[in-house]
Formats: structure tokens, sequence, C-alpha cells
């Protein structure tokens, strides 16, 4: 039997005896922009946990700012290391699906959790020999993508990049909006690309007040409009939803399958982008997959700029039955000259990424170019640090 595991009846225990973080630094081939800021760089914790033999990989999706949520770079390292990884290290798992509990007396901070709780779930995967979408219980072995596009300098710059991405083969087009940025831009796109499967991502940036401009954007044919309320609001969007014929797709809003459930009942949106650190990891993933299996509700993967980790546990969760729509899971080369796994993920003419083969992650990390990246680490053991006596 290998450290780390043990058999108790015939369970098969996990106990994780190592944790490092490292954080990176990636500058963006180009900045990112949104209705909350620009980006250039991204500064990303990697989390790579020991249990025996096997390793496992996480990537922490929270921003360098907390302007998408509250969670920062800084914040989730400190939550990591002073809370959570106290409350992972040597306890005994029956499996990944007991990390979420374990998490759940510490409010929030939920990307933090997703880098440990999606690491646990990769180790486990590569402890069974098993592709890490397999194990969670994918199904579909190609995953649809579309592209996010951020807010350009000039019209004319935004559709040179729908050109680009259309031909491609990206299978939709999603563009960012702010105020001032939105039925121009919208339009232009639309009058060169009328049968584009074409949508906008608000992050929050307008109110009850702007109803008049959604109807207007209702006359474009939108496959939905992304999070245009407050981050926090699920009331005012049904009070949208009712105005407009476009569907609403919340994004910010949704922390948990109860906020989806409570969302659909309300009628404050018709989809969800679900991303595995705004909900807190696989575990609570699966369970919006189920629910909105279960209600016929169209779900998809949402991006964080994702490195390669980040970007493959991205690839397994769309492959859950419930993932029907394109998400903004794309190649690494639209954010990255040289990512952190290798091959790079890529897509093909039809706009699809196949699901990978081989254990785990289902890509190889890429050492060197993790290490020229890397701007501190630290390291956690069983040895040094005792479970949180909880
Ligand atoms: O709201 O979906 C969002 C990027 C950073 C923060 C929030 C969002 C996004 C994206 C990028 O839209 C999606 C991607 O990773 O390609
Ligand atoms: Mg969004």
């Amino acid at each position: 039997m290998l450290p780390g595991q043990s058999i108790s009846g015939d369970r098969v225990l996990i106990s994780i005896q190592s944790v490092k973080l490292s954080e990176i630094r990636l500058p963006l081939v180009h900045f990112f922009e949104t209705s909350f800021g620009r980006t250039y760089e991204r500064r990303i914790i990697l989390v790579q946990l020991g249990s025996g033999e096997a390793v496992g990989y996480g990537e922490c999706t929270a921003g360098e700012d907390p302007l998408y949520n509250s969670e920062t770079t800084d914040s989730a390292w400190h939550i990591l290391s002073d809370f959570l990884i106290p409350r992972l290290l040597g306890r005994d798992l029956e499996s990944a699906a007991d990390v979420a509990p374990l998490f759940g007396p510490v409010r929030g901070n939920r990307m933090a959790k997703a880098a440990l709780e999606t690491a646990v779930w990769e180790l486990e995967a590569r402890r069974k020999g098993m592709p890490l979408w397999k194990h969670i219980g994918g199904t579909r072995t190609e995953i649809p993508c579309g592209v996010s596009i951020g807010i350009q300098e000039s019209i004319e710059k935004l559709l040179e990049q729908v050109r680009r991405e259309v031909g491609e083969g990206y299978q939709r087009v999603k563009i960012k909006i702010k105020p001032g940025w939105e039925n121009e831009p919208l339009r232009a796109i639309r009058s060169e690309f009328p049968d584009l499967h074409l949508m906008v991502d608000a992050n929050s940036a307008f109110t009850l007040n702007d109803i008049p401009l959604f109807r207007r954007l209702d006359k474009l044919g939108l496959m939905m409009i992304e999070q245009p309320l407050a981050h926090d609001d699920i009331v005012d969007h049904a009070v949208l939803q009712r105005e407009i014929a476009t569907p609403v797709c919340l994004d910010e809003s949704i922390h948990h399958a109860e906020d989806a459930r409570k969302a659909f009942e309300m009628g404050s949106c018709r989809i969800i982008n679900v991303k595995l650190g705004r909900v807190g990891g696989f575990t609570e993933a699966i369970r919006i997959n189920r629910y909105c299996l279960e209600h016929n509700i169209p779900i998809w993967c949402g991006g964080m700029l994702e490195s390669g980790v980040g970007r493959a546990h991205n690839i397994a969760l769309s492959t859950l039955a419930g993932f029907v729509l394109p998400g903004d899971v794309s190649a690494s080369k639209r954010y990255y000259a040289r990512d952190t796994v290798c091959p790079p993920v890529v897509v093909t003419e039809r706009g699809t990424i196949l699901a990978p083969e081989t254990p785990g992650l289902g890509y190889e990390l890429d050492w060197e170019r993790i290490a020229a990246a890397t701007v501190r680490t630290q390291q956690f053991s069983t040895e040094k640090g005792k479970p949180a006596d909880v």
C-alpha cells in the first residue's frame, strides 16, 4: 500500500500529506478589459498536492483585485495557508467529495476552496488512472467552445477580433459591454455577422434604469445577456427578465446550487454560467449540473483567464451532460504566449476541444515555464502542520 493511502473496509482513503502553493505571474498576450477594469498580467496561485506517490494540481481563479468578486490572489493565499490547508492536511478522506464539507465552516472564499478541492479531485483521478473528466462523471468527449472578447479601443478593432475568432471556428462570440459600449459595437457586429451566435456580458455594469437599452438589444437576437445587474442581486434580475425577451444568464450572483434554484424559481435568469472557482469546486458544480439537468435548464462553463491547469479543469467540467451551450473555454494561445501546460489547449476547426485521454488533467505541466514565472512558494506538510482541531 502507498503511504497516504489506507484501506478501511473496502474504502480507499486519501490523506493529503503535502501542499505547495506557488504564485506565478503570466503576462496576457493582449490586455483583457471588462466593465470593471483592465488586466495585463495574471497573478495565479498554483496548488500541488502530495498523497504518498500521488500528486494533484489545482489553480486559484481569484483575480488580482477584488473587482469581479471579493477575493484576490493575496486574500486567497491567506485563506489557503491559514485556514484551508490546515483543515485538509493529514485528514483521512474517503473521497474528493469529502473536501467541500470539510471547508463548509469557512464562509465564502470559494475560489480559495476550489483551488484545493479541484486538486484533490485531480489527484483522485490520477490515482484511479482515469482522466479527470471521466472521474467526475463527464460524458461528452468533445466540448463546444466560445470566446469572450474584452472591450476594445475601437469598433474596427472589435470587428477584426470577431473576424479572427469566427475564422478559427469558435461556435459563439461573447463581447464584454459597459455603459457607452453596447448598442453601437453590437449593431456593427450584427450587420457583418447576421447569423453569428452572439451574446454579451456586462459584469454588473447596469441597473433597472437601463431597461430601454435592454429593449433595444432585444432586437439584435442575442443568445443571452450575462449578469447585467448588481453582482449580489437576483431580485432586480427577475424584474428585468420579465421585461425583455433575451434570456438573462447569471454569473456573479450564483455561488452554489441553492442560489441557482432560487434564481430559477424567481425567474431571475434562464441560463447559468458555472465557474469552478465561483462555486467552490467540482462538488458544487456537479450539484448545479444535476439540478439543471433535472429542470431542463441549459448551463455552460465560464472562464477566469485561467492558465492551463485551470483550463484543463474547465474542460473536464464542460463534459458533464448539462453543459450544453458553448463555454468560455478557448485555446491557450488567445491569452498566453506559453501556457503552464504542454501541449497547450487547442481548438479544432469545428470550434471544439477534445477531452484528453490520459489520467488526471490530461495535460503535462510545463515545469520550465512554471519555474520561470514563479515569484513565491510556500510548502506545507503533515510533519509541520497538524490538522486543525475541528
Ligand atoms: O465575467 O466571465 C466573466 C474574465 C475575468 C473575469 C470575469 C469574466 C471573464 C471572462 C473571460 O469573460 C472568460 C475566459 O476566461 O475566456
Ligand atoms: Mg461573466
